[in-house]
């Protein structure tokens, strides 16, 4: 393997850009691992193995009983954490993308990635978009239905977000360009030594 295993864990507000932050990360992985160098005794060329756990294969399959209370939202990162979990101790990149708006669930992840015999690396990307941002974004038009009360518990709206108070990374996605947002979670995994 020419990477250690670790969990990136996306969090922010719906709209804020995790999705689109943790794909293209994978996306630049995966080319990082093709383009190396052209020593052939090195472990060039050799993709790195990542995998993105999302509301794709996680929400609509696993966790489709779960709806956004907060009771539900606990559970949803209790049982993503111990999927990531396995994935880490396959020796994968994970990468998640969930607003997982509560402290205490994020830090309960990282305590799990990082009990007795499996310390792997728990680095927590904050998306920061302000709200307003990802308001006026509303891809999908939930903030909206959720101004109207059409939607219930929305966060940012009426569910909390909890930001991170000392995550690994604070990534500005609401202004800065995508490109430059990869070029710092993957510049990251280059100084841990991670990648
Ligand atoms: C927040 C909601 C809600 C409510 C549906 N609150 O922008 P999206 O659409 O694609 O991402 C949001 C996603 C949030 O699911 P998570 O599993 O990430 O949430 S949590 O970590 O809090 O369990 C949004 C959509 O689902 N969505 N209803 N009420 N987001």
């Amino acid at each position: 393997n020419n990477h250690k295993s670790c969990i990136l864990w996306f969090t922010g507000l719906s709209g804020s850009g995790k999705s689109t932050l943790a794909n293209a990360v994978n996306m630049r992985l995966f080319q990082r691992g093709m383009t190396n160098d052209n020593d052939e005794s090195s472990t060039a060329n050799v993709p790195l193995h990542s995998y993105i756990l999302d509301g794709d294969n996680i929400r609509h399959g696993i966790n489709q009983d779960l709806g956004f209370s907060d009771e539900d939202r606990v559970e949803n990162i209790r049982r993503i954490g111990h999927i990531a979990a396995l994935f880490l101790d396959a020796g994968m990149i994970v990468l998640t993308a969930f607003v997982s708006p509560f402290r205490s669930d994020r830090e309960q992840v990282r305590q799990l990635v990082n009990r007795n015999g499996y310390q792997h690396e728990f680095i927590e990307v904050f998306c920061d978009a302000s709200l307003d941002v990802c308001e006026k974004r509303d891809t999908k038009g939930l903030y909206d239905k959720a101004r109207k009360g059409i939607i219930k518990d929305f966060t940012g709206i009426s569910s909390p977000y909890e930001a991170p108070e000392n995550p690994e990374l604070i990534v500005n996605t609401g202004e800065t360009q995508l490109d430059e947002c990869v070029d710092k979670v993957v510049s990251y995994l280059e100084e841990k030594g991670l990648i």
